[in-house]
């Protein structure tokens, strides 16, 4: 019997590492923002971007959702062009998985 390691070493299979994506808290984003950021960024339900919204108030970060390095640097940039363009101090990370 091979274990995962041995058998993904055999077959040559690399995963791509994934990236957690984060969004910080600030007292000076609206809430009504941080949503409309969750739902059109992050693609999450209104129910869903309410509730990530209220754990980021609540306990400064939230995840919003794990990706290939290339998307996580994307989702990060999106959301700190739409809050700066929109006048908000918000701000994303990504840390490795
Ligand atoms: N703390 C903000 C407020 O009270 C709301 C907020 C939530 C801001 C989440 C950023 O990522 C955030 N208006």
């Amino acid at each position: 019997m091979s274990t995962d390691l041995e058998l993904q070493q055999k077959l040559k299979i690399k995963y791509p590492t994934k990236y957690k994506v984060y969004l910080l808290n600030d007292d000076y984003t609206s809430m009504d923002f941080v949503v409309d950021i969750l739902t059109t960024i992050f693609h999450k339900s209104y129910e869903e971007a309410e509730a990530i919204m209220l754990e980021v108030h609540k306990n400064d970060k939230g995840l919003c959702g794990i990706y290939t390095h290339e998307i996580a640097e994307t989702k990060v940039v999106q959301v700190i062009r739409k809050a700066k363009d929109n006048g908000f101090p918000l701000k994303a990370t990504m840390e490795k998985e």
